[in-house]
């Protein structure tokens, strides 16, 4: 682990790394990595004015040439894949497959907002005046404010900052201070991209390091029309009330809680393989992690039986070494947010059929890992309803499809959700009005691990924000309606008189 090289070679000046008083750990094994200085109240002034700045300038810029801007990012991203990747890994835990992944689910969605900077399209209405015609006009919105967490430090911002760009937005970045140096490192290399296209306003991105007192800044400063925040449902009842008391624009990525509805028809060879990824994956750090199982009785004990032998075997340690496929959570308060919810399972009737344990590794000690854990449930009870951010699966069964479909949505969240089955039916119910309320759903596939095509976000407690694919964009940008009269004549809508006849005397 060289991080002053990662940084160096990602274009991190090294000074940036060892000036200040918030200490920076890896979860591999607890050590300090770098001191890095807050951001001051005067520095997140300046940025907003340096945003406000380029955003004018940025504005009036033909969309395609701020589509290039966002080809060379992506570009320059594939280049540093690796380096990313690493430090990636280094800063959140997560495998070095996962590392890469990130990078590359930044580097698809700067092609896709490369595209997308040719298609900022509005429609043409027909009017119902003579001689008029309709249309909508998409402006960039202004300066969008990122908040971005641990678990996802570059793809989530990415998904914004893209967008933000092309729509002719600046942005201003608090990441989660946890993950400040993959946040400079993305910060470096775009203000490389901009240097080397030449000609571009100063301020595009401006990046706050440090804690909750920023995020609340963003929240409550009226230069941000947009903020988009990622995080905990708690983090997001706190911040909306005040964006909106500002009659700002939130887009909010907040909790889920997501399961699975398996049916007797379903292919169990493919089940347990997408449910172990969704479970396991990212050691259960990511929004869309696979945190209930609704299985039906008929399969119930064959499911678990094989589902027990994976939990039991999977390769647990150093997220640096390529058989891993379970690194660390992300602190050791993780790991007892998990320990508390295990216990409170079983006082609550469950039955933890594995996991839970801490694995002890010499090479990574302080660093917290743990076998992730499977728990069976009588019903859906409160600590089942909760998400609790760490790799455990709760398990129930079901007899009756309805009464499946009615655990899987009893609970506060609504980002992902999946089921697993042969019958189209099934999963047309499942996909149907009358069937999951989440925003993501997926049939023979897992809650997580989404393209960056489709729009992502969900209902309820996880916010409502739709971010990255689709027609996404649109909550980066203001919709003008404009109406134009090629005519000699005034006609009003809804057929209204409102006619001044002056008479021939002297004006007054
Ligand atoms: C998150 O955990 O906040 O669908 C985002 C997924 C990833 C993004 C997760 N593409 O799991």
């Amino acid at each position: 682990m060289d991080v002053p090289a990662l940084l160096a070679r990602l274009g991190v000046a090294a000074d940036g790394a060892c000036a200040g008083t918030l200490a920076v750990r890896t979860p591999i094994d607890g050590q300090i990595i770098a001191h890095l200085a807050p951001s001051t109240d005067e520095q997140a002034e300046q940025a907003m004015r340096d945003a406000l700045r380029a955003f004018h300038a940025w504005r009036v810029v033909p969309p395609p040439q701020r589509g290039e801007l966002v080809r060379r990012y992506g570009n320059l991203l594939r280049q540093h894949k690796a380096d990313l990747g690493e430090l990636i890994t280094i800063e959140t835990g997560k495998i070095r497959a996962e590392g890469l992944g990130e990078v590359q689910e930044m580097i698809d969605i700067c092609d896709f907002a490369c595209g997308l900077s040719r298609q900022l399209h509005g429609l043409t209405i027909a009017s119902e005046r003579p001689d008029h015609r309709m249309m909508e006009l998409w402006h960039p919105a202004g300066i969008v404010g990122v908040i971005s967490a641990f678990n996802f430090p570059a793809a989530v911002w990415a998904w914004n900052a893209a967008l933000a760009w092309v729509c002719g937005d600046s942005v201003v970045w608090k990441p989660s201070e946890r993950t400040p140096l993959t946040a400079m490192a993305c910060a470096a290399l775009f203000e490389r991209t901009c240097a080397d296209m030449g000609g571009l306003p100063a301020g595009l991105l401006r990046t706050l390091i440090g804690g909750r007192d920023l995020a609340t800044r963003l929240a409550d400063e009226r230069r941000v029309p947009v903020l988009s925040a990622t995080g905990s449902c708690a983090m997001g009842k706190a911040l909306a009330p005040r964006v909106a008391a500002r009659l700002g624009r939130a887009i909010l990525e907040l909790g889920g809680n997501n399961a699975a509805i398996v049916c007797a028809s379903a292919d169990l060879k493919l089940a347990e393989r997408a449910i172990t990824f969704a479970a396991v994956g990212t050691a259960g750090q990511r929004c869309t992690t696979l945190r209930r199982l609704i299985v039906h009785q008929n399969i119930h004990d064959a499911l678990l039986a094989r589902l027990q032998r994976i939990w039991r075997q999977l390769p647990i340690g150093n997220p640096l070494q390529a058989d891993t496929l379970v690194g660390p959570l992300i602190d050791a308060a993780a790991g007892e947010a998990m320990d508390l919810a295990l216990r409170q399972a079983t006082a609550e009737g469950g039955t933890v059929l594995c996991g839970g344990e801490r694995i002890a590794d010499p090479d990574c000690a302080g660093g917290c890992y743990v076998r992730p854990a499977l728990v069976e449930m009588p019903t859906q009870t409160d600590i089942v309803r909760r998400e609790t951010f760490a790799p455990i699966l709760y398990v129930m069964s079901w007899r009756d499809f309805d009464e499946a479909i009615a655990l899987h949505n009893d609970v506060p969240q609504g980002l992902a959700s999946s089921i697993f089955t042969r019958e189209l039916g099934e999963a047309e119910r499942f996909m149907s009005a009358a069937g999951s309320d989440c925003g993501i759903v997926n049939v023979n596939v897992g809650p997580s691990g989404a393209e960056i095509g489709g729009a992502f976000g969900g209902e309820k407690d996880t916010g409502g924000g739709r971010e990255s694919g689709s027609d996404a964009w649109k909550s980066y940008m203001r919709r003008a309606t404009c109406t134009i009269n090629r005519s000699a004549a005034l006609p009003l809508a809804q057929g209204i008189r409102f006619e001044v006849e002056p008479d021939a005397g002297p004006p007054h």
